[in-house]
């Protein structure tokens, strides 16, 4: 398994310091280390999946966990009214880098329209 591949891991399990907004019995969220936003929160599984394609065909209903905690998110960072994204980059052409399916949660402020 690779470094990528664990890391989420270690951060849920506590031995990698994050910053972090919320946790439940299925899913993990802590403040991005490069935000792209005002708010920027990385909304984990805590069971590991490769990227969103496995989860949502493994386990939709650890995908709406997943989803439902971006909610909460935006609701404990008062976004909900303002408005956020919820990003999941899904592997090569999307720029996927770590290897633990992750919702980002983005807002805040303004956010561009974003693309090729
Ligand atoms: P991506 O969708 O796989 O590209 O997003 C990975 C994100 O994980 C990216 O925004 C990084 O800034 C973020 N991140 C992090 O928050 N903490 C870390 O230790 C590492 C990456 I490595």
């Amino acid at each position: 398994m690779s470094e990528d591949e664990t890391l989420f891991e270690r951060i849920i399990a506590g031995e990698i310091p994050a910053d972090v907004v919320y946790s439940d019995e299925t899913t993990f969220a802590f403040r991005d280390i490069r935000p792209q936003a005002r708010v920027h929160v990385l909304v984990v599984p805590k069971k590991r999946y490769r990227n969103l394609a496995e989860l949502a065909a493994a386990d939709p209903s650890l995908l709406s966990d997943v989803v439902a905690t971006a909610r909460k998110v935006a609701e404990l960072e008062g976004i909900l009214s303002s408005g956020y994204r919820v990003v999941f980059n899904t592997d090569g052409d999307a720029g996927q880098t770590v290897f633990h399916v992750h919702a980002h949660v983005l807002g805040g402020e303004p956010l561009g329209f974003f693309g090729a």
